[in-house]
C-alpha cells in the first residue's frame, strides 16, 4: 500500500510479503524505489528522501503490543537501504494500515493501535478514527507540510530518550563544541545535532532551496556530522542518515523555536516528528545553544511549536518531577493513496 504518513510518503508492506533475507529484501526495495538515481525514474520513489521510505509491518508477539513496525530509508542517489533511523511521519500510517490489513481489529469509532518501533525498541500509541469499523482518512485536522485536512491521528511516545545513542545526551553534556560550533548532541527518539543557525553564518529563516544551494554551509555541516557520529555512539555515519543536523533560531510565528533541519544532506521541507521531539527537548536543557533563542511556556505540560520552513509542528511534552521529558505527543494525519502490486526487476 502506498500512503502519505504525516509529511512523508512511502510503501507500506506486510513483512511476510517481502523476502526474508535482508540483502535480497534491500535489493528488491532499491528496485521498487528506482534507486540509485537522482530522479528515481525507474521506480516509485519521489526523488526526495521524504518520499523514498518503506514501512515493514507484522503482527506483534510482544505483550500489550499490536504490531511491529520496521522503518527503512531507501537512499535516492546511493544503493543504500538503512534501518539506522526511525520515522515518526511514516509511523502515522501504521495504525490505519494495520487495520486495513486485518492485523488489528477496529474497536468502535476510534481504535488505539500500540506500535513497537523495531528500529529503536520503543512504543508509540496511535489513535485512529474508525467509524463503522474501518479507518477513515477524511477529517478536519491540518498539519503544516501536507495540504488540506484529514482525519486526526494523535500519537503518544514513551521512553524515547536514548533511542539510538543509548542516552538522551550521549556525551553526558548538553553542550559540546565541534569545529568551533556550540552544539547539543541529543537523542530523544532521533539523534540530532542542534546548533544555532547564526553560529554557522545563516539566519535560520532561509528557504530550503537557499540553504541547499549554500555549498560551503553544507560541507561544514557534513564535516561536523561526521565528527558527531562517533561521539553519539553511532560509529562512522558517512553512509547513515543520522544524526540529523538542526539549525535553530528565535521563533518568528509565535512558536517555541525556528528550525532548519538537514536529514542529513537534503534540507527537510518541514521537520521529522521524532526530530522535532529531540529539538524541543534540547530547548529545555540548561547549557544547550537552543535554550537561548527558544521561547518556552511555563508548566509541567508544555506545548512547544517547533517552527520549520512550511509552518510548525507542535510537540506536547510532559515533564517529570526532575524537569526531564517523560513523554511526548503530537498530531499527524495519513492517507491511503494506492493499494496494489509493485514490481522489482
Ligand atoms: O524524525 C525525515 C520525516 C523524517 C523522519 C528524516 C521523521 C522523524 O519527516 O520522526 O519523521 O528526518 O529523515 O519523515
Amino acid at each position: 500500500m502506498w500512503m502519505r504518513g504525516g509529511t512523508s510518503k512511502g510503501g507500506y508492506f506486510l513483512a511476510e510479503d517481502l523476502p526474508g533475507d535482508v540483502a535480497t529484501r534491500d535489493a528488491f526495495l532499491l528496485d521498487v524505489m528506482g534507486s540509485p538515481d537522482k530522479l528515481q525514474i525507474d521506480g516509485m520513489g519521489g526523488a526526495d528522501p521524504l518520499t523514498s521510505k518503506v514501512a515493514v509491518v507484522s503482527r506483534s508477539t510482544r505483550p500489550g503490543v499490536d504490531v511491529d513496525y520496521l522503518f527503512l530509508q531507501v537512499f535516492v542517489d546511493k544503493p543504500i537501504v538503512t534501518d539506522a533511523q526511525n520515522c515518526g511521519n511514516i509511523l502515522a500510517g501504521i495504525g490505519p494500515f494495520a487495520i486495513e490489513r486485518g492485523l488489528v481489529k477496529a474497536t468502535g469509532d476510534e481504535t488505539l493501535v500500540t506500535i513497537y518501533m523495531v528500529n529503536t525498541g520503543q512504543i508509540a500509541v496511535a489513535r485512529v478514527q474508525t467509524p463503522g469499523g474501518r479507518p477513515t482518512y477524511a477529517g478536519q485536522a491540518h498539519i503544516d507540510g501536507a495540504p488540506g485536512t484529514a482525519a486526526p491521528i494523535p500519537i503518544v511516545f514513551r521512553d524515547t530518550a536514548g533511542s539510538s545513542c543509548g542516552a538522551l545526551l550521549p556525551t553526558g553534556r548538553a553542550l559540546d563544541v565541534i569545529d568551533g560550533v556550540e552544539a547539543t548532541l541529543i537523542d530523544n527518539g532521533m539523534p540530532v545535532v542542534v546548533m544555532r543557525a547564526a553560529d554557522l553564518g545563516v539566519s535560520g529563516y532561509e528557504t530550503r532551496e537557499e540553504l541547499e544551494a549554500n555549498e560551503a554551509l553544507r560541507a561544514r555541516i557534513e564535516s561536523i556530522r561526521l565528527e558527531a557520529g562517533p561521539l553519539m555512539n553511532l560509529g562512522d555515519v558517512a553512509d547513515k542518515s543520522v544524526p540529523k543536523m538542526s539549525l535553530v533560531a528565535a521563533p518568528k510565528n509565535g512558536g517555541a523555536v525556528m528550525t532548519r533541519t538537514f536529514i542529513p544532506h537534503r534540507c527537510h521541507a518541514s521537520i521529522g516528528v521524532l526530530g522535532a521531539v529531540s529539538v524541543a527537548t534540547a530547548c529545555l536543557l540548561d547549557g544547550s545553544p537552543a535554550k537561548g533563542p527558544a521561547v518556552l511556556p511555563e508548566g509541567k505540560r508544555k506545548s512547544l511549536a517547533v517552527e520549520h520552513p512550511t509552518g510548525e509542528m507542535t510537540v506536547v511534552v510532559d515533564l517529570d518531577d526532575d524537569g526531564a521529558v517523560a513523554s511526548a505527543a503530537l498530531l499527524r494525519t495519513a492517507r491511503k493513496l494506492f493499494d496494489g502490486v509493485v514490481f522489482g526487476r
